[in-house]
């Protein structure tokens, strides 16, 4: 399929149909129970993950004022959009009106493979701000060639791939239907370690972006979830720059920084209102009604120290070796 920017506009059902026929010819997997997954070009992507990257591909045309979030799915995508979010809006809002307090930071930052990207009907008039901030789970290799070309600056946050993983077991278990049984821990880690994960190979993903920010650092930010759980206010003010707004000595001073920390901190989101009790609405029917608490679990660095065997550990730490043997990638 021609993922060229000079292809003519389809319509979205156009689009679809073109697609429903590139899906059925694509490998398929069902170990994951609730959404299926279709590998295209290397990648595993659920059907509309896919339908939505290739419209972007198309068509997607990047601002050099934009920013973009990327992830893994469960590697801390929820944090990162609030902390970004807060960073780059900090002087729109006053604390106790903050978007954040009553918004799920999905809501806020729409994912551009999924979402209305830019006229997003999910999101809240309060994203719309300049500069634009939006969040994707596409590999490197598949991004749209004009945010690769514009100045457009890409934040990457990954995370160690055994609490990925452990954390992606837990999500997709709660998302299966009443119908569907549970997958067992096994067989998501044998799926897992085959590449066979949303948006995965997991470990392609993460040097994809690796390799983008090893040759483009001030286009390209690389973030490990465990630095920023330790070291949190170094990195803030890091982002900060990259981002284009470094805090000021009197912000620094004044505690804005832990603010947005405070703000943004797990204990904080996951106890709010609007992420205890709060849904998705979306046009997607998989999305719409997804319960907002599923994105607040536990939140910590090595939970999967509790799930995972001796044996079950050594797999995954075997298989991290060898694919980032020579990068100097370690978590
Ligand atoms: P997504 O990629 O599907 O959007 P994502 O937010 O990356 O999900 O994953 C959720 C994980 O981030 C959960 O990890 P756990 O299962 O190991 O607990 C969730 O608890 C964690 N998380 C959510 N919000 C925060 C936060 N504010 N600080 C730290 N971790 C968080």
């Amino acid at each position: 399929m021609a993922t060229s920017q000079t292809s003519p506009p389809l319509t979205q059902e156009g689009l679809n149909h073109e697609c429903q026929e590139l899906v059925s010819s694509l490998p398929r997997e069902d170990g994951w129970r609730y959404s299926p997954l279709y590998q295209y070009q290397t990648v595993w992507y659920s059907q509309m993950a896919l339908l939505g990257m290739i419209e972007r591909q198309r068509h997607f045309k990047a601002h050099d004022t934009d920013i973009l979030l990327a992830t893994t799915p469960k590697s801390g995508t929820t944090w990162l959009k609030a902390l970004a979010f807060a960073i780059v809006n900090r002087t729109h809002y006053p604390y106790p009106q903050h978007p954040l307090l009553t918004s799920n930071p999905h809501k806020l930052v729409p994912f551009f493979e999924v979402d209305n990207y830019p006229n997003n009907q999910n999101s809240d008039p309060d994203s719309i701000c300049s500069p634009a901030l939006f969040c994707t789970h596409v590999p490197y290799i598949a991004l749209p060639q004009s945010i690769k070309d514009s100045d457009c600056k890409v934040v990457y946050l990954c995370r160690n791939p055994k609490d990925v993983f452990i954390s992606l077991w837990h999500f997709m278990n709660k998302r299966k239907t009443e119908t569907q049984s549970l997958i067992s821990l096994e067989k998501a880690l044998d799926l897992f370690c085959a590449g066979i994960s949303p948006f995965g190979p997991f470990w392609d993903h993460v040097l994809g972006y690796w390799k983008a920010s090893l040759e483009s650092p001030q286009k390209v930010m690389f973030l490990k979830y465990e630095d920023l759980k330790k070291e949190p206010i170094v990195l803030l003010k890091r982002l900060a720059e990259f981002l284009g707004c470094t805090f000021t000595l009197k912000e620094d001073k004044d505690g804005v920084i832990h603010d947005i920390l405070r703000l943004c901190s797990f204990e904080n989101l996951s106890n709010l209102e609007v992420n205890k009790v709060g849904k998705f609405q979306h046009r997607l029917q998989h999305l719409d009604g997804l319960e907002h608490r599923l994105f607040f679990r536990r939140g910590e660095v090595g939970d999967s120290s509790n799930y995972l065997t001796t044996r079950m550990i050594e797999r995954l730490d075997q298989i991290t070796e060898q694919k980032f043997q020579g990068y100097d990638l370690r978590f």
